[in-house]
């Protein structure tokens, strides 16, 4: 062989080498199915717990296998909560023993006092999106009377809730209220009406929504507390963090579900002035930080595991740049201690609230941006997130939320959102994109998807 048939010959081996490893696919796509089936063990792990020292009760203390209920009395917010979470992953039979549960012992005919917002998002949202997956007509008729229970809350001078409804009188307390509860309502009452045909229920959640919108302040932006009776805010602290969050979520969620332009109009001025305020760009990251909202000038630099469902709303409204930088600074937070802490200085980048309580948040922007763009990165990140869930949360009968980050001490608690929102949207990520169309659902707030079958 001569020396250019032999060099020619080296050029050809290494171009299809090369060839060879460009049609390869990065690693971690070849794990997704793994990944998948990990988040699916880490369910069946928790379900089992519940089943073994919570059956029939709200929620799984993962410390002391035992079990609290938070009005004294189960409304079975864990089973409610993550039905529609076993349907998407295949989970039959523990989707048969939930539902059995369900039929056998909710009942909302008691004497209690609710916060209207957590009962909808979760047992209102998780009744509704169990009717639309499953078909059983008693999930709606649960959802149906839980609506009407929960429906005199809107009995306010202004038409904004009240924070608490009685279940079995309608009796209402709590008038100082915030925009995340008056405004994260919409698409649990809205649903209702569309499949009774009473549009009680959507004009209700509706007004409330558009009440709160017209004292937004002549810059456009909405405060933390509100009181509902005299229609004043209690307190003008502006920021997209918990008690604001889910408002714009909803706005644009309902526009989206509903077809219904008033909140497309709402949406889009309100993001406007919540990008133009609260955005923050700084050394550390593109971050969102608290403003007055007459005024316009930053308060607080606090950014927290609550405000990290931010891309992902972005990238539903279309801002898909925006929501790639701030990704970037959800990761950054939860790489300073192996998991994210509640709130953060982002100037400082100093821990301000220590505990992680297992929330979805941030894994749920790296769902949304994955659908979005594709890329791996956000499978890198959602691994990641995953994966120090198991090592640091995970007990012997579920999973714990941390007291602190830092020493990863834990706590004897595991919300319902655990199983509803954190293993659903790590699922979702990993499994195939035909496991759930985004163009055929959207998520109530609490991760329970709604599609229009009206
Ligand atoms: C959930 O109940 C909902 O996602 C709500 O919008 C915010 N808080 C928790 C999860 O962190």
């Amino acid at each position: 062989m001569t020396k250019i048939t032999s060099l020619l010959l080296t050029l050809l081996i290494v171009a299809s080498c090369t060839s060879q490893q460009k049609e390869q696919k990065p690693p971690i796509e070849q794990e997704k199915q793994a990944l998948a089936d990990e988040v699916k063990a880490a369910f069946v792990h928790t379900w089992d717990g519940y089943k073994e020292y919570a059956w029939g009760h709200d929620d799984l203390k993962p410390i002391s296998n035992s079990y609290s209920d938070w009005y004294g009395e189960s409304l079975l917010m864990t089973p409610v909560d993550a039905f529609d979470t076993m349907v998407l992953m295949g989970l039959d039979e523990q989707a048969e023993e939930a539902k059995e549960l369900i039929f056998e012992e909710l009942s909302f005919d008691k004497d209690l006092s609710v916060q209207n917002f957590e009962i909808t998002i979760r047992l209102f949202g998780g009744l509704l999106a169990a009717y639309q997956f499953d078909g059983d007509e008693r999930f709606l008729e649960l959802a149906e009377d839980l609506g009407n229970r929960l429906l005199p809350a809107f009995d306010s001078p202004t038409g904004m809730p009240y924070v608490m409804v009685n279940l079995k009188t309608g009796e209402t307390s709590g008038s100082i209220n915030n925009p995340a509860e008056i405004g994260t309502l919409m698409l649990e009452f809205g649903t209702l009406s569309k499949l009774t045909g009473n549009p009680d229920y959507y004009d209700k959640a509706k007004k409330a929504m558009v009440e709160l919108y017209n004292r937004r302040s002549d810059i456009g932006l909405v405060g933390t507390l509100i009181d509902v009776e005299s229609g004043e805010w209690t307190d003008t602290s502006s920021h997209i963090s918990g008690r604001i969050d889910s408002y714009y979520e909803y706005l644009l969620k309902a526009y989206v579900l509903f077809e219904d332009e008033d909140f497309k109009e709402m949406y889009d001025e309100s993001i406007k002035a919540v990008n133009k305020y609260l955005v923050d760009r700084t050394d550390t990251g593109t971050w969102y930080g608290y403003a007055d909202m007459n005024t316009g000038e930053r308060s607080r630099t606090v950014y927290g595991a609550l405000d990290a469902f931010m891309p992902g709303m972005l990238v539903m409204g279309g801002q898909v740049d925006l929501a790639r930088e701030v990704q970037e600074s959800n990761f950054k937070m939860w790489q300073m201690h192996d998991i994210e802490p509640e709130a953060i200085d982002y100037t400082t980048m100093e821990v301000e609230h220590p505990a992680y309580l297992l929330r979805p948040e941030n894994i749920e922007s790296a769902f949304y941006l994955y659908r979005e763009t594709g890329e791996a990165k956000y499978l890198e990140m959602g691994k990641t997130m995953f994966q120090s869930l198991v090592e640091y949360c995970k007990t012997e009968s579920g999973f714990a939320e941390l007291a602190d980050v830092r020493t990863k001490e834990k706590n004897d608690a595991m919300h319902s959102f655990f199983l509803a929102e954190t293993l659903k949207y790590s699922y979702l990520l990993f499994a195939p994109e035909s496991t759930l169309d985004l163009d055929e659902y959207v998520f109530n707030t609490e991760a329970h998807p709604l599609t229009k079958t009206w």
